[in-house]
């Protein structure tokens, strides 16, 4: 008899309960940066909500901390085709900050930005409705400064790279102005069960 022998790797095929051409990472968290990590001190941080909204504001790190805790347990994909199943974030609800500032009704997108200059646009609608947050903890522990801590931006039911790591701020706008990988040929919104991952799918 010689069933499994050989199969000791992870297989790379399509998963129950995965979109379309990802795979499960695993225990693995590959670090996907552009830039090189910055060295950001949680006294240092700070998140800025501007643009087309009636109460632009800026939280440092213990107001973030002082506003209803939120978490998120579920999966990522990244457009380079890993995933990961059932990862858990806290930190605070994008709903609860954007109630603050009061986006203008014609307010339809935004661009979030990275203190280190990395950007990605959005629909306002996606980060609305409890689907975004901006998270410090990673599994009960603060998150690792190499996966955006202290802070970042997860919009888990889009792509990853709109999950912009060291999250200094989102920019409301009335229109849609591409970021870093969309100005690079990637898609405009980044639908994992629809496959936009380039800006013609
Ligand atoms: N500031 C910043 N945010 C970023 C990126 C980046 O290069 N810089 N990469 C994006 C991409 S492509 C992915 S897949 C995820 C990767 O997050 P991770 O390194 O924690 O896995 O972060 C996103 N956010
Ligand atoms: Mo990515």
């Amino acid at each position: 008899m010689n069933v499994t022998r050989g199969f000791t790797g992870r297989p790379r095929v399509h998963n129950a309960g995965l979109p379309p051409g990802q795979y499960d990472a695993g225990d693995d968290w590959p670090v996907l940066s552009a830039e090189v990590t910055p060295d950001l001190a949680p006294a240092d941080w700070t998140l800025r909500i501007d643009g087309l909204v009636a109460e632009p504001r800026t939280w440092d790190w213990e107001q973030a901390h002082a506003l209803p805790a939120s978490a998120y347990e579920g999966d990522i994909h990244c457009v380079t085709s890993w995933s990961k199943f059932g990862v858990r974030f806290g930190g605070v609800s994008l709903d609860t900050l954007l109630e603050a500032v009061r986006p203008d009704p014609a307010a339809t997108h935004a661009v979030a930005y990275a203190h280190t200059g990395y950007t990605a646009n959005l629909p306002l609608a996606d980060l609305t409705g409890g689907r975004a947050w901006i998270v410090w903890d990673h599994d009960g522990r603060p998150l690792p400064a190499e996966h955006g801590g202290p802070a970042r931006l997860i919009v888990p039911h889009l792509y990853f790279w709109k999950s912009v790591k060291w999250i200094a701020g989102i920019r409301i706008l009335d229109h849609d102005e591409p970021g870093f990988w969309e100005q690079n040929g990637y898609h405009a919104r980044g639908n994992p069960w629809e496959e936009q991952r380039y800006s013609g799918d």
